[in-house]
């Protein structure tokens, strides 16, 4: 059986990755900062597969160096990496941006990624179909007004997905992408700090992707044969046709 770590699976995309990735034969180490919700989602996954949890912030090395470093003899070999803690913090232009935005999304969405990354990495068995997903956005294919620096944050990501997979290819390790359009998860009451008018009108007059569509294709791309490798896919809501364009009928 495969071993997955999800980050970031507290709420949203990464909760419900682990919770399909359990139904689909995977073991998990579920990772994120809300012990609480680790703890009660690492009580449901146990129903169905062996699962674990971590508690770290991927801000910091020193956290996400001790929770590998507290993996037992059994854990140490992970098969399967779900980078997907992340957010964005703000909305806003650039001439009146927050310097603790800026570096939350810096820190968490691109550092923190990172990190995680170069920690789990020496555990991932070289040449038998280990794999990266990396989340990133559609907010990493086109810029939108407001959207600069949580934009640049997963321009990163992008640019990061096709650099590791090219680093990796040696290795044998897969690295792919997904960049999600407009989900309806927590992402927005977060980006508006925890405004939930505001945060709900984003996801009015359409119909959001939902947080499992996401899941449903990680653990597709996670479950193909050991030669294919879907490495990059923009997945949006039907009604969505670009940042800016959604087609919204109120
Ligand atoms: P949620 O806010 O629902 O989930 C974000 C997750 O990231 C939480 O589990 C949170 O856990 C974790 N996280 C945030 N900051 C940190 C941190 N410093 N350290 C560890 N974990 C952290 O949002 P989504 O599920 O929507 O977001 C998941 C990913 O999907 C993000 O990378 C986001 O950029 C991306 N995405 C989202 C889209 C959307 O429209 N929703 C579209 C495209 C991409 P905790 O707070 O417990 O630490
Ligand atoms: C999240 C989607 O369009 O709000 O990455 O940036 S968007």
């Amino acid at each position: 059986m495969k071993t997955a770590l999800v980050t970031g699976a507290t709420s949203g995309i990464g909760k419900a990755t682990a919770q399909l990735l359990a139904k689909n034969d995977f073991r998990l180490i579920i990772c994120g900062r809300r012990a609480d919700r680790l703890q009660q989602l690492q009580q449901e996954l146990s129903t169905t597969t062996d699962c674990i949890s971590l508690n770290f912030d991927v801000r910091s090395v020193t956290e996400i160096e001790l929770a590998i470093q507290s993996l037992s003899a059994e854990w140490q070999t992970i098969q399967l990496l779900i980078n997907n803690a992340g957010n964005a913090h703000g909305l806003g232009n650039i001439q009146t941006g927050s310097l603790s935005d800026w570096d939350a999304m810096m820190d968490i969405n691109v550092k923190g990624l990172l990190y995680v990354t170069k920690n789990v990495l020496p555990l991932m068995p070289k040449n038998s179909s280990s794999q990266i997903i990396n989340i990133g956005s559609i907010a990493g294919r086109e810029v939108y007004p407001n959207g600069n620096v949580y934009c640049a944050s997963k321009f990163a990501v992008d640019a990061l997905s096709k650099g590791m997979r090219l680093d990796l290819n040696g290795d044998g390790i897969k690295v792919s992408q997904i960049a999600p359009g407009l989900v309806e998860t927590e992402f927005s009451l977060v980006r508006f700090k925890g405004d939930a008018k505001k945060s709900e009108s984003v996801y009015e007059g359409y119909d959001a992707l939902q947080a499992e569509d996401i899941a449903d294709l990680a653990v597709f791309i996670a479950t193909r044969p050991a030669h294919v490798n879907v490495a990059d896919v923009l997945i949006l809501p039907s009604a969505q046709a670009s940042s800016t364009l959604v087609n919204k009928t109120t």
